[in-house]
């Protein structure tokens, strides 16, 4: 991956995979995140989109699916898709 330049969408998805991976490898099992994990991704990658999320282990709640108190990439995905919709929703407005 490295020898080829990416497209910026490219890059934001890539991005995305390894801020996931980079907090998922701190503690525990190296490819899911625990809540201290998903607290500290949330602070420092998502502060502004996760302002109004005040509860996060209630949010990690909602996204653990599986109920194992980890979240998976395909879980922690979820979270990605509803912070897409949210930002879509601002830039579109109320209009359908
Ligand atoms: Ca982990
Ligand atoms: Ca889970």
């Amino acid at each position: 991956m490295a020898s080829v330049e990416l497209t910026e969408l490219e890059t934001a998805i890539d991005k995305i995979v390894c801020a996931f991976f980079t907090c998922a490898s701190r503690e525990g099992k190296k490819n899911t995140l625990t809540v201290n994990e998903f607290k500290e991704l949330v602070n420092t990658q998502l502060p502004n989109l996760m302002k109004d999320v005040v509860d996060l282990d209630e949010k990690m709640k909602t996204l653990d699916v599986n109920n194992d108190q980890e979240l998976k990439f395909n879980e922690f995905w979820r979270l990605i898709g509803e912070l897409a919709k949210d930002i879509k929703r601002e830039k579109v407005g109320r209009k359908k």
